[in-house]
């Protein structure tokens, strides 16, 4: 037995000493059939078992299992290693590691993330959060609550898209539905903006599509008047289109608003002259107003206690005024050559 244990030590040392210093391939598969082939060390080792005392062959033979786990182990981790030292070799041979990379395409935001984030940004200096909504909205947060009851022209087929089989629902037309979320979620003071997809069944041209982005912003607090709202957007108009940029608010009508109005800007190409673009010396930017009481009854708000102003902005007709973008589909056709010069 002290014997057996002896050559079972002196076989472990040597098999260390080679799998460790072997340096190819060839040499190490000459070592592997060496101790694990089938007239290895181990296989003879084995058949010398049989002529131990009986008593002393089991402790024996896991002496000899444990020395050829511990050789097929030696023989794993030399192969390994032998494969990452030839990988290295081979790509300083074969690679020209002193030749200039192919240079990388660097992607960036589209054009209307761009803008959007602009526009978010510019409110957010002012102490509006963005906050986010569902695509698919229910017919009450799209309408109901908006003051746009069942007869309101909107709520036509031809001009909202209806989910089959599904009555309560719609794809939102407007994000105004998030204002009503956001509302009820959380009691004034409210100062928010909310950027999103909108969808129209518009038929597709320069100027229109079934899918469109707009911001939207919303202030609820005490006292808030209209000369917030005038202030408050006339910073957005020289922050967006630039410090020479005058404002005006002509009367319009919003059924979630009570007294709504459009704000022009005065024209960023001829400076309110009148030119091609913009006819009269104005262009037309965005949508606002007071918020209705029938709006603040649908989201349990006092009215007498809080007024708000409101506003809707569609992000493409601000990307294409800035940028002179003509067709509003080159939006939508992800043409690199179109969308790598913004
Ligand atoms: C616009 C124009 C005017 C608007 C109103 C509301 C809400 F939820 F407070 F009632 N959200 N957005 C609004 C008002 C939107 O877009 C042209």
């Amino acid at each position: 037995m002290g014997e057996i244990k002896e050559t079972v030590k002196s076989i472990a040392e040597a098999a260390r000493q080679e799998f460790r210093d072997v340096g190819a391939a060839d040499a190490l598969e000459a070592l592997r059939v060496r101790y694990l082939g089938r007239k290895g060390v181990i296989r003879e080792l084995m058949q010398q078992l049989g002529s131990l005392e009986a008593a002393e062959r089991p402790q024996a033979g896991r002496l000899i299992n444990a020395l050829k786990e511990e050789i097929v182990a030696l023989h794993e981790s030399a192969r390994a290693a032998l494969d990452r030292k030839d990988s290295v070799a081979r790509v300083q041979q074969e690679v020209d590691v002193t030749l200039p990379g192919r240079p990388m395409r660097m992607g960036k935001p589209h054009p209307l993330t761009q803008t959007t984030d602009e526009i978010v940004d510019i409110f957010a200096r002012m102490g509006f959060s963005a906050v986010y909504g569902p695509e698919i909205e229910t017919v009450h947060n799209n309408f109901e609550a908006l003051n746009m009851p069942l007869d309101h022209p909107s709520r036509d087929a031809f001009d909202t898209f209806f989910i089959k089989g599904r009555d309560d629902l719609v794809l939102r037309s407007h994000t105004s539905p998030v204002q009503v979320r956001a509302m009820r979620a959380a009691r004034p003071p409210l100062r928010i903006v909310v950027p999103g997809r909108t969808y129209r069944p518009d038929t597709v041209d320069a100027t229109h599509s079934f899918m469109f982005s707009q911001v939207e912003g919303l202030v609820v607090d005490r006292d808030i008047s209209m000369a917030d709202l005038k202030f408050c957007l006339n910073e957005f108009a020289l922050a967006y289109f630039g410090e020479g940029v005058r404002t005006r608010f002509r009367p319009h009508y919003f059924p979630f608003t009570e007294p709504s109005a459009e704000m022009d800007v005065s024209c960023i190409f001829c400076d309110g002259g009148g030119c091609r673009v913009c006819g009269s010396g104005w262009i037309e930017v965005l949508g606002c107003g007071m918020v209705h009481p029938n709006v603040f009854r649908a989201v349990d708000i006092d009215c007498e206690e809080y007024t708000g102003f409101a506003f809707g902005m569609g992000v493409e007709r601000l990307c294409m005024l800035k940028h002179q973008i003509h067709d509003m589909r080159l939006f939508f056709e992800n043409d690199v050559r179109f969308l790598s010069q913004f």
